[in-house]
């Protein structure tokens, strides 16, 4: 059942409400922030998604080329060895490629309703080769040290895990990526356990195995290891194709609970809840059967990649967590879910 209570205003942002960052551009689409609190304000960091309007007959996206210029590569969409069949990737000759290219911009807000751009903040921008087809999805760890930013790191090499402290987002120390492809979804829990960082991430078994959440420890959260799945797709459901962590899973006296996403094959993204123990959070004390949250508002259902909701950025409030969330990969929504409700779901 969902249980997402959404906001009225929704959607909050979208691609029209801002300036491309990058010249001969255009939003495409706001998605996925990763979200924290900063000088009282709620603070979304968004993946912005951009490309040059589309000529007829024609595909075109900018990457970054090896001196790490921005450089548009054009497709014509009657070439027999292209498949264009999905928005997001296009497939040329084996290899693939984004449609759009992400990087990440901050809005803050007083109100979770208006947000808007401090230019004291500038945009952050994929970096080196492996960060060539842009930057995606950022989650934000609010820890005693630093903000902690995992995010995807997209290149014709690889999708893997990038990691980047700031204690202003201004300054960035870029720390590389932690975890190799292909992997993403990563998660980084905002206090030790016994003594350990932990962390969740999502790599892909494409052979045997899928699209799994794993769960692995760390010293110091550069090197991590003692790797254990700890939730996988479940056949004939709504989380059946692939499964994802969100935000930093939040602590509560039951165990931490996390908001994941889940897809089925036919791409419609849900969310869910798990449960895991307190002091060994690679047990599972339980896990939504149904989502907690569907694709149900027309905002949801259409734009440039209908039928998603997909979170990994929330701040608890009292008893409420308020979830930032990208709809359709077009818009940014707000919602809340009350933790009660959610235990209940859980039941
Ligand atoms: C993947 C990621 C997300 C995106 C969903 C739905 O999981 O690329 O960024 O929102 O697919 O397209």
């Amino acid at each position: 059942m969902d249980i997402a209570k959404r906001s009225e205003h929704n959607p909050l942002l979208k691609p029209s409400d801002l300036r491309p960052g990058i010249k001969g551009m255009e939003i495409t689409c706001l998605l996925n922030p990763g979200v924290f609190r900063m000088n009282g304000k709620t603070w979304l960091i968004m993946r912005v998604a951009e490309r040059p309007a589309q000529e007829p007959g024609k595909i075109s996206f900018p990457v970054y080329n090896k001196s790490g210029k921005i450089e548009v590569l054009h497709f014509d969409k009657d070439d027999p060895l292209l498949d264009a069949s999905d928005p997001r990737v296009i497939k040329y000759k084996g290899q693939n490629y984004l449609t759009t290219l992400s990087y990440f911009r901050l809005v803050c807000s007083d109100d979770d309703i208006n947000f808007s751009e401090d230019p004291a903040y500038p945009p952050i921008f994929g970096k080196g080769l492996l960060e060539s087809f842009g930057i995606e999805d950022c989650r934000v760890a609010t820890m005693e040290d630093g903000y902690y930013l995992t995010y995807t790191q997209v290149s014709p090499v690889a999708v893997g895990v990038g990691l980047m402290v700031t204690q202003d987002f201004i300054n960035f120390e870029h720390k590389g990526m932690i975890f190799p492809p292909h992997n993403k979804d990563c998660a980084i829990f905002e206090q030790k356990i016994n003594g350990k960082y932990y962390a969740l991430h999502r790599p892909s078994s494409p052979e045997l195995g899928g699209n799994y959440i794993w769960l692995a420890e760390s010293p110091d959260r550069l090197h991590w290891g003692n790797h254990k799945c700890i939730a996988v797709t479940r056949p004939g459901g709504w989380d059946s194709a692939r499964i994802g962590a969100g935000a930093a899973p939040v602590r509560t006296p039951e165990g931490w609970l996390e908001i994941y996403h889940g897809a089925n094959s036919e791409n419609r993204y849900c969310l869910g809840a798990l449960l895991l123990d307190l002091n060994d959070p690679s047990k599972v004390l339980a896990r939504s059967k149904d989502p907690i949250m569907e694709p149900i508002a027309p905002y949801e259902q259409t734009g440039f990649f209908g039928n998603v909701v997909f979170t990994n950025g929330h701040y608890l409030s009292g008893d409420n967590l308020k979830i930032f969330y990208g709809a359709s990969d077009e818009v940014i929504c707000g919602a809340t879910f009350s933790i009660n409700n959610i235990f209940n779901s859980l039941k």
